[in-house]
């Protein structure tokens, strides 16, 4: 197991406070450093490591950083039962999940260097055991959803006030267990579930929608018995707003309409990029495009 970074959990209290106190523009303007700044950090990672999911990495980042850095009740160096909860489902972009991390402290950033190297706790989908902020595994699509549903579902029969937020993939939501999840999350009326959608129109291999599509995905989303908000997924004031409670006593599903391989030209909305790993001259340009 890693251990919490304290002078990165100072570095990360104060700039989420001074990101919690900024006029609107001000903060966009600092939640889009932040996640470009884990943007490259996260390049780096797949180069060394000669492998990984940039493509949905570059989609989720902004999802992760304004919830990391506005929205979750945690804090890397204190740990209470009562904290809200996060999962990545989609855990094959575990190098966002563990940057971000990384910069709120839960383990020192020099540890990225080591991505999926052996030995390493850092592997290419997040471990619960071994990675501190980690709720629980995921890498198996699908599983995400239904165990924050069993945390919501604890967190209610514990009169908690935590809340849970799970990201998916939009390719997972073609695994039926999540749509069995969500009846369950509308049955128990858990209204501390928030599901985001990284909604990149792109899966492995193909369109989402030539694969097996989900349109109408917010209709869908409603009639599962979510409310349903779709908001522009790498804009960080609107993210902020769309992760705010329930307003209808069940769980809220917030599309976050974005861009695979988002802030990198040769990668943006191209398949191949899923999976695929940059030539040292493409990842040259990519960290000049992310500056
Ligand atoms: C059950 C299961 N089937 C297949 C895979 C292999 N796989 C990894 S990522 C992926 C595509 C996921 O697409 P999406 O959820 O849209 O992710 P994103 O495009 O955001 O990276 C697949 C099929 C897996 N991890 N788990």
């Amino acid at each position: 197991m890693l251990t919490t970074d304290l002078e990165q959990v100072l570095i990360w209290r104060a700039e989420r406070d001074r990101i919690a106190a900024a006029e609107p523009a001000e903060k966009a303007a600092l939640l889009a450093g932040r996640a470009q700044a884990i943007r490259r950090r996260v390049v780096q990672m797949i180069m060394t490591a000669r492998q990984g999911h940039v493509g949905g990495d570059m989609s989720v980042t902004d999802i992760l950083t304004t919830l990391f850095y506005g929205t979750l009740r945690i804090d890397p160096a204190d740990l209470p039962k009562d904290r809200d909860r996060f999962i990545l489902s989609k855990g094959h972009c575990a190098a966002a999940l563990y940057a971000t991390l990384a910069s709120c402290g839960y383990f020192s950033p020099n540890e990225l260097d080591t991505f999926m190297a052996e030995g390493s706790a850092l592997n290419g989908h997040p471990n619960r055991v071994k990675v501190p902020g980690v709720e629980t595994n995921t890498g198996p699509l699908g599983h995400g959803l239904p165990v924050a549903v069993g945390q919501a579902v604890g967190a209610h029969l514990a009169g908690s006030p935590a809340r849970v937020f799970v990201v998916a993939g939009d390719g997972e939501l073609q695994e039926g267990s999540n749509w069995e999840a969500l009846m369950a999350a509308a049955h128990y009326g858990l209204e501390n579930l928030t599901l985001v959608v990284d909604r990149n129109r792109l899966q492995q291999g193909a369109r989402t929608e030539d694969t097996n599509g989900l349109d109408p995905l917010d209709a869908r989303l409603a009639a599962f018995g979510c409310e349903v908000r779709s908001v522009d997924g790498h804009n960080h004031l609107a993210l902020a707003e769309a992760y705010a409670p329930s307003t209808t006593g069940g769980p809220v599903a917030v599309i976050a309409n974005t861009i695979k391989g988002k802030g990198i030209s040769f990668m943006e909305d191209r398949v191949e990029w899923h999976h695929k790993v940059p030539t040292s001259e493409q990842a040259d340009q990519a960290l000049l495009e992310l500056a």
